[in-house]
Protein backbone atom coordinates (compact mmCIF):
# COMPACT_ATOMS: atom_id res chain seq x y z
CA UNK A 1 0.00 0.00 0.00
CA UNK A 2 1.12 3.32 -0.56
CA UNK A 3 2.65 5.54 2.45
CA UNK A 4 2.68 8.90 2.89
CA UNK A 5 5.66 9.09 1.48
CA UNK A 6 5.61 7.92 -2.00
CA UNK A 7 1.92 9.67 -2.24
CA UNK A 8 3.49 11.49 -5.41
CA UNK A 9 2.85 8.01 -7.32
CA UNK A 10 -0.48 8.04 -6.29
CA UNK A 11 -1.70 8.58 -9.85
CA UNK A 12 -0.36 6.80 -12.77
CA UNK A 13 0.28 10.10 -14.88
CA UNK A 14 2.70 13.30 -13.62
CA UNK A 15 1.38 15.33 -16.81
CA UNK A 16 -1.75 17.05 -16.76
CA UNK A 17 -4.61 16.14 -19.11
CA UNK A 18 -5.12 17.06 -22.64
CA UNK A 19 -7.68 17.80 -24.77
CA UNK A 20 -7.78 14.83 -27.76
CA UNK A 21 -11.13 15.12 -29.14
CA UNK A 22 -13.54 12.98 -29.64
CA UNK A 23 -11.82 10.47 -31.91
CA UNK A 24 -9.20 9.68 -28.60
CA UNK A 25 -9.52 6.51 -27.06
CA UNK A 26 -7.19 7.59 -24.38
CA UNK A 27 -9.11 7.41 -21.16
CA UNK A 28 -7.06 10.04 -19.71
CA UNK A 29 -7.77 12.22 -21.94
CA UNK A 30 -10.75 15.46 -22.62
CA UNK A 31 -12.96 14.05 -25.74
CA UNK A 32 -15.09 17.27 -25.35
CA UNK A 33 -13.48 19.57 -23.00
CA UNK A 34 -11.11 22.02 -24.69
CA UNK A 35 -10.74 24.72 -21.90
CA UNK A 36 -9.59 27.43 -24.64
CA UNK A 37 -12.43 26.91 -26.80
CA UNK A 38 -14.57 29.98 -27.66
CA UNK A 39 -18.13 29.42 -27.17
CA UNK A 40 -20.39 32.34 -26.91
CA UNK A 41 -17.68 35.06 -26.39
CA UNK A 42 -15.55 33.19 -24.07
CA UNK A 43 -13.33 29.86 -23.20
CA UNK A 44 -15.35 26.81 -22.11
CA UNK A 45 -13.51 27.13 -18.96
CA UNK A 46 -14.62 30.46 -18.08
CA UNK A 47 -18.30 29.49 -18.32
CA UNK A 48 -17.96 26.31 -16.61
CA UNK A 49 -15.68 27.45 -13.68
CA UNK A 50 -15.28 23.51 -12.73
CA UNK A 51 -14.57 22.81 -9.28
CA UNK A 52 -13.70 19.23 -7.86
CA UNK A 53 -14.33 18.74 -3.96
CA UNK A 54 -12.59 17.52 -1.21
CA UNK A 55 -14.90 15.61 0.99
CA UNK A 56 -16.09 12.54 -1.82
CA UNK A 57 -12.48 12.59 -3.33
CA UNK A 58 -10.29 12.46 -0.51
CA UNK A 59 -12.33 11.76 2.96
CA UNK A 60 -15.13 9.54 1.83
CA UNK A 61 -13.94 5.93 2.30
CA UNK A 62 -16.14 4.16 0.10
CA UNK A 63 -18.72 2.35 3.13
CA UNK A 64 -22.34 1.81 2.67
CA UNK A 65 -24.57 0.87 5.16
CA UNK A 66 -23.92 -2.85 4.40
CA UNK A 67 -20.07 -2.84 4.21
CA UNK A 68 -16.94 -0.51 5.11
CA UNK A 69 -14.27 1.08 3.51
CA UNK A 70 -13.37 -0.20 0.21
CA UNK A 71 -10.95 2.79 -0.44
CA UNK A 72 -7.50 2.21 1.20
CA UNK A 73 -6.42 5.84 0.97
CA UNK A 74 -2.46 6.45 2.27
CA UNK A 75 -3.26 9.68 3.90
CA UNK A 76 -6.64 8.01 5.64
CA UNK A 77 -5.89 8.60 9.38
CA UNK A 78 -7.11 11.83 11.68
CA UNK A 79 -3.77 13.59 12.26
CA UNK A 80 -1.45 16.95 10.54
CA UNK A 81 0.98 14.40 8.45
CA UNK A 82 -1.93 12.54 6.94
CA UNK A 83 -3.97 15.62 6.54
CA UNK A 84 -0.68 17.32 4.39
CA UNK A 85 -0.40 13.97 2.51
CA UNK A 86 -4.34 14.55 1.37
CA UNK A 87 -3.65 18.28 0.05
CA UNK A 88 -0.38 16.89 -1.45
CA UNK A 89 -2.83 14.62 -3.57
CA UNK A 90 -5.51 16.97 -3.59
CA UNK A 91 -3.84 19.77 -5.26
CA UNK A 92 -1.86 16.91 -7.30
CA UNK A 93 -4.94 15.80 -8.91
CA UNK A 94 -6.52 19.70 -9.32
CA UNK A 95 -3.46 20.00 -11.11
CA UNK A 96 -3.76 16.71 -13.58
CA UNK A 97 -7.35 17.67 -14.48
CA UNK A 98 -6.70 21.45 -14.72
CA UNK A 99 -10.02 22.13 -12.83
CA UNK A 100 -9.32 25.91 -12.05
CA UNK A 101 -11.50 25.41 -8.34
CA UNK A 102 -11.99 23.40 -5.23
CA UNK A 103 -14.39 23.82 -2.35
CA UNK A 104 -14.01 21.54 0.70
CA UNK A 105 -15.21 21.58 4.80
CA UNK A 106 -13.15 22.54 7.30
CA UNK A 107 -13.66 18.68 8.66
CA UNK A 108 -12.53 17.72 5.02
CA UNK A 109 -9.35 18.98 5.31
CA UNK A 110 -7.97 19.63 9.22
CA UNK A 111 -7.50 16.67 11.95
CA UNK A 112 -10.48 17.08 15.09
CA UNK A 113 -9.04 18.44 17.42
CA UNK A 114 -10.25 17.72 21.23
CA UNK A 115 -11.20 21.27 21.61
CA UNK A 116 -12.38 23.87 19.37
CA UNK A 117 -9.07 25.91 20.15
CA UNK A 118 -7.02 22.55 18.72
CA UNK A 119 -9.58 21.79 15.76
CA UNK A 120 -9.04 25.75 14.90
CA UNK A 121 -5.45 25.68 15.05
CA UNK A 122 -4.83 22.74 12.51
CA UNK A 123 -7.53 24.71 10.26
CA UNK A 124 -5.13 27.39 10.02
CA UNK A 125 -2.08 25.60 9.90
CA UNK A 126 -3.01 23.45 6.80
CA UNK A 127 -5.26 26.25 5.11
CA UNK A 128 -1.66 28.18 4.85
CA UNK A 129 -0.52 25.25 3.68
CA UNK A 130 -2.96 25.39 0.96
CA UNK A 131 -2.34 28.44 0.38
CA UNK A 132 1.51 27.71 -0.58
CA UNK A 133 -0.21 25.18 -2.92
CA UNK A 134 -2.16 27.91 -4.75
CA UNK A 135 0.49 30.36 -4.90
CA UNK A 136 2.25 27.69 -6.68
CA UNK A 137 -0.18 26.03 -9.32
CA UNK A 138 -3.25 28.24 -10.93
CA UNK A 139 -5.98 26.30 -8.68
CA UNK A 140 -8.54 28.97 -6.79
CA UNK A 141 -10.99 28.37 -4.08
CA UNK A 142 -14.27 28.43 -5.60
CA UNK A 143 -16.06 28.20 -2.04
CA UNK A 144 -15.48 27.14 1.33
CA UNK A 145 -18.01 25.57 4.13
CA UNK A 146 -18.27 24.23 7.68
CA UNK A 147 -19.12 20.03 8.21
CA UNK A 148 -22.15 21.03 11.09
CA UNK A 149 -23.41 17.66 10.42
CA UNK A 150 -20.89 14.65 10.99
CA UNK A 151 -19.75 15.12 14.69
CA UNK A 152 -22.48 13.88 17.48
CA UNK A 153 -22.46 17.20 18.99
CA UNK A 154 -24.79 18.43 15.73
CA UNK A 155 -26.92 15.22 16.02
CA UNK A 156 -29.89 17.60 16.49
CA UNK A 157 -28.93 19.92 14.53
CA UNK A 158 -26.75 23.25 14.59
CA UNK A 159 -28.34 26.35 14.41
CA UNK A 160 -31.04 24.74 14.91
CA UNK A 161 -30.26 22.60 18.18
CA UNK A 162 -32.49 23.06 21.04
CA UNK A 163 -29.01 23.55 23.24
CA UNK A 164 -27.82 27.02 22.45
CA UNK A 165 -24.28 25.60 23.55
CA UNK A 166 -24.60 24.14 20.25
CA UNK A 167 -25.72 26.99 18.01
CA UNK A 168 -23.01 28.59 19.77
CA UNK A 169 -20.21 26.23 18.59
CA UNK A 170 -21.51 26.02 15.33
CA UNK A 171 -21.25 30.12 14.57
CA UNK A 172 -17.57 29.84 16.00
CA UNK A 173 -17.26 27.23 13.68
CA UNK A 174 -19.05 29.21 10.53
CA UNK A 175 -17.04 32.16 11.54
CA UNK A 176 -13.75 30.49 11.24
CA UNK A 177 -13.84 28.56 7.94
CA UNK A 178 -15.15 31.98 6.89
CA UNK A 179 -12.04 33.87 8.02
CA UNK A 180 -10.49 30.55 6.11
CA UNK A 181 -12.32 31.05 3.28
CA UNK A 182 -11.49 34.82 3.11
CA UNK A 183 -7.81 34.33 3.25
CA UNK A 184 -7.67 31.92 0.57
CA UNK A 185 -9.34 34.55 -1.77
CA UNK A 186 -12.46 31.80 -1.69
CA UNK A 187 -15.30 33.09 -3.98
CA UNK A 188 -18.05 32.00 -2.12
CA UNK A 189 -19.39 30.55 1.02
CA UNK A 190 -21.78 27.86 1.23
CA UNK A 191 -24.02 26.67 4.07
CA UNK A 192 -25.80 23.31 3.59
CA UNK A 193 -28.50 22.74 6.34
CA UNK A 194 -27.16 19.16 6.91
CA UNK A 195 -29.29 18.75 10.07
CA UNK A 196 -31.24 22.01 10.00
CA UNK A 197 -34.62 20.04 10.34
CA UNK A 198 -36.35 17.50 12.11
CA UNK A 199 -37.19 13.88 12.74
CA UNK A 200 -40.75 14.67 14.27
CA UNK A 201 -42.68 17.05 15.52
CA UNK A 202 -43.47 15.19 19.10
CA UNK A 203 -40.06 16.61 20.83
CA UNK A 204 -39.83 19.62 18.02
CA UNK A 205 -40.33 23.55 18.71
CA UNK A 206 -40.50 23.83 14.90
CA UNK A 207 -41.33 28.32 15.23
CA UNK A 208 -38.02 28.83 17.87
CA UNK A 209 -36.11 26.19 15.14
CA UNK A 210 -36.80 28.57 12.03
CA UNK A 211 -36.56 31.65 14.53
CA UNK A 212 -32.40 30.34 15.54
CA UNK A 213 -32.26 29.52 11.93
CA UNK A 214 -32.72 33.17 10.71
CA UNK A 215 -31.25 34.70 13.49
CA UNK A 216 -28.00 32.25 12.29
CA UNK A 217 -28.03 33.33 8.76
CA UNK A 218 -28.19 37.04 10.02
CA UNK A 219 -25.00 36.75 12.15
CA UNK A 220 -23.37 35.25 8.71
CA UNK A 221 -24.01 38.25 6.43
CA UNK A 222 -23.33 40.53 9.11
CA UNK A 223 -19.77 39.12 9.85
CA UNK A 224 -19.28 38.75 6.05
CA UNK A 225 -19.98 42.37 5.86
CA UNK A 226 -17.29 43.13 9.17
CA UNK A 227 -14.64 41.34 7.77
CA UNK A 228 -15.18 42.70 3.64
CA UNK A 229 -15.79 38.90 2.39
CA UNK A 230 -16.96 39.95 -1.23
CA UNK A 231 -17.88 36.79 -2.51
CA UNK A 232 -21.62 35.39 -2.31
CA UNK A 233 -23.38 33.45 0.87
CA UNK A 234 -24.99 30.63 -0.70
CA UNK A 235 -27.66 27.95 1.01
CA UNK A 236 -28.02 24.72 -0.45
CA UNK A 237 -31.18 23.49 -0.51
CA UNK A 238 -32.24 19.79 0.00
CA UNK A 239 -35.61 18.01 0.99
CA UNK A 240 -34.61 15.49 3.32
CA UNK A 241 -31.34 13.50 3.95
CA UNK A 242 -29.86 13.33 6.86
CA UNK A 243 -33.12 14.57 8.80
CA UNK A 244 -36.86 13.80 7.82
CA UNK A 245 -37.59 17.23 7.33
CA UNK A 246 -34.90 19.54 6.23
CA UNK A 247 -35.69 23.48 6.77
CA UNK A 248 -33.85 24.43 3.52
CA UNK A 249 -36.24 22.00 1.45
CA UNK A 250 -35.92 23.68 -2.37
CA UNK A 251 -35.34 27.04 -4.08
CA UNK A 252 -38.94 28.16 -3.30
CA UNK A 253 -38.96 26.92 0.33
CA UNK A 254 -35.23 28.49 0.81
CA UNK A 255 -36.44 31.93 -0.89
CA UNK A 256 -40.03 32.22 1.46
CA UNK A 257 -36.89 31.98 4.24
CA UNK A 258 -34.88 34.40 3.30
CA UNK A 259 -37.99 37.09 2.98
CA UNK A 260 -39.25 36.25 6.03
CA UNK A 261 -35.57 37.38 7.96
CA UNK A 262 -34.68 39.87 5.74
CA UNK A 263 -31.93 38.33 3.45
CA UNK A 264 -33.24 37.88 0.24
CA UNK A 265 -30.76 40.66 -1.33
CA UNK A 266 -27.76 38.89 0.83
CA UNK A 267 -27.79 34.98 0.44
CA UNK A 268 -28.26 33.55 -3.07
CA UNK A 269 -28.58 29.50 -3.94
CA UNK A 270 -26.22 26.79 -4.31
CA UNK A 271 -28.28 24.50 -6.41
CA UNK A 272 -27.65 20.47 -6.67
CA UNK A 273 -28.80 18.15 -9.14
CA UNK A 274 -29.35 15.37 -6.82
CA UNK A 275 -31.29 17.38 -4.31
CA UNK A 276 -33.48 19.03 -6.49
CA UNK A 277 -34.49 15.17 -7.71
CA UNK A 278 -35.17 14.28 -4.02
CA UNK A 279 -37.59 17.23 -3.87
CA UNK A 280 -39.57 16.19 -6.69
CA UNK A 281 -37.95 18.90 -9.15
CA UNK A 282 -36.29 18.98 -12.42
CA UNK A 283 -32.54 20.34 -12.10
CA UNK A 284 -33.55 23.40 -14.83
CA UNK A 285 -36.35 23.79 -12.91
CA UNK A 286 -34.64 24.98 -9.61
CA UNK A 287 -31.79 26.91 -11.74
CA UNK A 288 -35.04 28.49 -13.74
CA UNK A 289 -36.95 29.62 -10.63
CA UNK A 290 -33.36 30.70 -8.48
CA UNK A 291 -33.16 32.75 -11.86
CA UNK A 292 -36.33 34.25 -11.78
CA UNK A 293 -36.44 35.00 -7.82
CA UNK A 294 -32.81 36.93 -8.17
CA UNK A 295 -31.13 34.26 -6.02
CA UNK A 296 -29.22 31.86 -8.36
CA UNK A 297 -25.49 31.29 -7.16
CA UNK A 298 -23.91 28.17 -8.18
CA UNK A 299 -24.44 24.60 -8.96
CA UNK A 300 -23.41 21.18 -7.36
CA UNK A 301 -22.93 19.17 -10.62
CA UNK A 302 -23.90 15.57 -10.04
CA UNK A 303 -26.69 12.73 -11.24
CA UNK A 304 -29.33 11.23 -8.77
CA UNK A 305 -30.19 7.67 -9.64
CA UNK A 306 -34.21 8.16 -10.55
CA UNK A 307 -35.04 5.09 -8.78
CA UNK A 308 -33.20 5.13 -5.36
CA UNK A 309 -35.01 7.28 -3.81
CA UNK A 310 -32.08 8.94 -1.79
CA UNK A 311 -28.47 11.24 -2.60
CA UNK A 312 -26.89 8.79 -5.00
CA UNK A 313 -24.03 11.50 -5.83
CA UNK A 314 -23.03 9.95 -8.94
CA UNK A 315 -21.26 11.85 -11.86
CA UNK A 316 -23.46 12.92 -14.61
CA UNK A 317 -23.72 11.38 -18.10
CA UNK A 318 -26.62 12.42 -19.24
CA UNK A 319 -25.59 14.92 -21.81
CA UNK A 320 -29.60 16.15 -22.76
CA UNK A 321 -29.79 17.01 -18.72
CA UNK A 322 -26.92 18.34 -18.45
CA UNK A 323 -27.85 20.71 -21.75
CA UNK A 324 -30.97 21.70 -20.37
CA UNK A 325 -29.22 23.24 -17.78
CA UNK A 326 -26.62 25.20 -18.67
CA UNK A 327 -29.59 26.53 -21.14
CA UNK A 328 -30.84 28.04 -17.89
CA UNK A 329 -27.80 29.09 -16.85
CA UNK A 330 -26.68 30.84 -19.59
CA UNK A 331 -29.76 32.33 -20.56
CA UNK A 332 -29.72 34.27 -17.20
CA UNK A 333 -26.35 35.40 -18.19
CA UNK A 334 -23.66 32.74 -17.08
CA UNK A 335 -22.34 32.53 -13.64
CA UNK A 336 -20.87 35.28 -11.58
CA UNK A 337 -19.20 33.96 -8.45
CA UNK A 338 -20.88 30.63 -8.72
CA UNK A 339 -19.72 27.80 -10.90
CA UNK A 340 -20.07 23.74 -11.80
CA UNK A 341 -18.90 22.08 -8.35
CA UNK A 342 -18.68 18.46 -9.54
CA UNK A 343 -20.14 17.38 -5.57
CA UNK A 344 -19.80 13.35 -6.81
CA UNK A 345 -18.54 10.74 -5.69
CA UNK A 346 -16.62 6.81 -7.44
CA UNK A 347 -19.02 4.17 -6.85
CA UNK A 348 -17.27 2.23 -4.28
CA UNK A 349 -16.42 -0.38 -5.93
CA UNK A 350 -13.92 2.44 -8.32
CA UNK A 351 -11.00 1.69 -6.40
CA UNK A 352 -7.93 2.33 -8.79
CA UNK A 353 -6.64 5.83 -8.23
CA UNK A 354 -7.04 6.99 -11.66
CA UNK A 355 -10.44 6.40 -11.37
CA UNK A 356 -11.33 9.39 -9.64
CA UNK A 357 -9.58 11.10 -12.69
CA UNK A 358 -11.47 9.09 -14.97
CA UNK A 359 -14.67 9.90 -13.03
CA UNK A 360 -13.92 13.49 -13.34
CA UNK A 361 -13.54 13.45 -17.03
CA UNK A 362 -15.92 12.28 -18.06
CA UNK A 363 -18.25 14.32 -16.17
CA UNK A 364 -16.64 17.54 -17.53
CA UNK A 365 -16.85 16.11 -21.10
CA UNK A 366 -20.01 15.83 -20.41
CA UNK A 367 -20.92 19.01 -19.19
CA UNK A 368 -18.41 20.73 -21.87
CA UNK A 369 -21.13 19.18 -24.66
CA UNK A 370 -24.20 19.86 -22.13
CA UNK A 371 -23.22 23.68 -22.83
CA UNK A 372 -21.58 24.05 -25.97
CA UNK A 373 -25.69 22.23 -26.50
CA UNK A 374 -27.03 25.08 -24.65
CA UNK A 375 -24.76 27.70 -25.91
CA UNK A 376 -26.23 26.76 -29.79
CA UNK A 377 -30.02 26.65 -28.72
CA UNK A 378 -29.68 29.80 -27.32
CA UNK A 379 -28.28 31.77 -30.03
CA UNK A 380 -30.46 30.18 -32.70
CA UNK A 381 -33.25 31.47 -30.64
CA UNK A 382 -35.44 28.58 -31.74
CA UNK A 383 -37.28 28.26 -28.43
CA UNK A 384 -37.56 32.00 -27.11
CA UNK A 385 -38.83 33.59 -30.42
CA UNK A 386 -41.50 30.60 -29.78
CA UNK A 387 -42.39 31.57 -26.55
CA UNK A 388 -42.21 35.01 -27.45
CA UNK A 389 -44.46 34.42 -30.19
CA UNK A 390 -47.03 32.09 -27.28
CA UNK A 391 -47.08 35.42 -25.40
CA UNK A 392 -47.61 38.06 -27.86
CA UNK A 393 -50.86 39.03 -26.59
CA UNK A 394 -49.28 40.82 -23.23
CA UNK A 395 -48.10 43.45 -25.81
CA UNK A 396 -51.47 44.59 -27.12
CA UNK A 397 -53.06 46.77 -24.76
CA UNK A 398 -55.73 44.64 -22.43
CA UNK A 399 -52.16 42.94 -21.42
CA UNK A 400 -50.26 45.56 -20.88
CA UNK A 401 -52.89 47.50 -18.83
CA UNK A 402 -53.81 44.53 -16.93
CA UNK A 403 -49.66 44.29 -16.00
CA UNK A 404 -49.20 48.47 -15.18
CA UNK A 405 -52.25 47.97 -12.54
CA UNK A 406 -54.60 49.85 -15.07
CA UNK A 407 -57.53 47.52 -14.23
CA UNK A 408 -59.17 45.51 -11.61
CA UNK A 409 -61.43 42.87 -11.66
CA UNK A 410 -64.40 45.27 -12.28
CA UNK A 411 -63.04 46.72 -15.05
CA UNK A 412 -62.14 43.69 -16.51
CA UNK A 413 -65.69 42.17 -16.23
CA UNK A 414 -67.18 45.09 -17.92
CA UNK A 415 -64.55 44.59 -20.30
CA UNK A 416 -65.49 41.28 -21.21
CA UNK A 417 -69.20 41.91 -20.70
CA UNK A 418 -69.23 44.60 -23.47
CA UNK A 419 -66.71 43.30 -26.00
CA UNK A 420 -68.12 39.99 -25.41
CA UNK A 421 -64.59 38.26 -25.33
CA UNK A 422 -64.12 34.60 -26.09
CA UNK A 423 -61.07 33.21 -25.81
CA UNK A 424 -59.70 30.63 -28.32
CA UNK A 425 -57.89 28.08 -26.98
CA UNK A 426 -54.43 27.28 -28.82
CA UNK A 427 -51.77 24.21 -28.81
CA UNK A 428 -48.94 24.52 -26.10
CA UNK A 429 -47.09 22.53 -28.76
CA UNK A 430 -45.13 20.53 -26.12
CA UNK A 431 -43.87 18.00 -28.76
CA UNK A 432 -42.82 20.43 -31.33
CA UNK A 433 -40.83 22.28 -28.74
CA UNK A 434 -39.33 18.71 -27.60
CA UNK A 435 -38.76 17.97 -31.19
CA UNK A 436 -36.53 21.54 -31.48
CA UNK A 437 -34.03 20.98 -28.73
CA UNK A 438 -33.93 16.66 -29.73
CA UNK A 439 -32.17 18.63 -33.01
CA UNK A 440 -29.62 20.21 -30.41
CA UNK A 441 -28.49 17.04 -29.17
C1 LIG B 1 -24.93 16.95 0.89
C2 LIG B 1 -24.47 18.22 0.33
C3 LIG B 1 -23.09 18.67 0.79
C4 LIG B 1 -22.91 20.13 0.50
C5 LIG B 1 -21.80 20.77 1.25
O1 LIG B 1 -25.89 16.35 0.44
O2 LIG B 1 -24.54 18.13 -1.06
O3 LIG B 1 -22.10 17.88 0.21
O4 LIG B 1 -22.71 20.35 -0.87
O5 LIG B 1 -21.95 20.67 2.61
NI1 LIG C 1 -23.79 19.54 -2.39
NI1 LIG D 1 -25.76 16.37 -1.84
Amino acid sequence: MLTPKNKQDFFSIKTPIKYEGKDSDNPLSYKYYNAEEFVFGKPLAEHLRFAACYWHNFVWPGTDPFGGMTFERPWFGEDIVNAKAKADVAFEMFKLLGVPYFCFHDADVRPEGDSFKQSLYNLELITDYFAEKMNKQDTRLLWGTSNLFSNKRFMSGAATNPDPEVFAYAAATVKSVMDSTFKLGGENYVLWGGREGYETLLNTNLSKELDHLGRFMNMVVEYKHKIGFKGTILIEPKPQEPTKHQYDFDVATVYGFLCRYGLEREVKVNIEQGHAILAGHSFEHEIALASTLGIFGSIDMNRNDYQSGWDTDQFPNNVPEVALAYYEILKQGGFKTGGTNFDAKLRRQSINPDDLLIAHIGAMDVCARGLKTAATMLKEGALISKIDLRYAGWEAKMGKDIVDGSHSLQSLHDLVLEEDIRPTPYSGQQELYEMIVNRYM
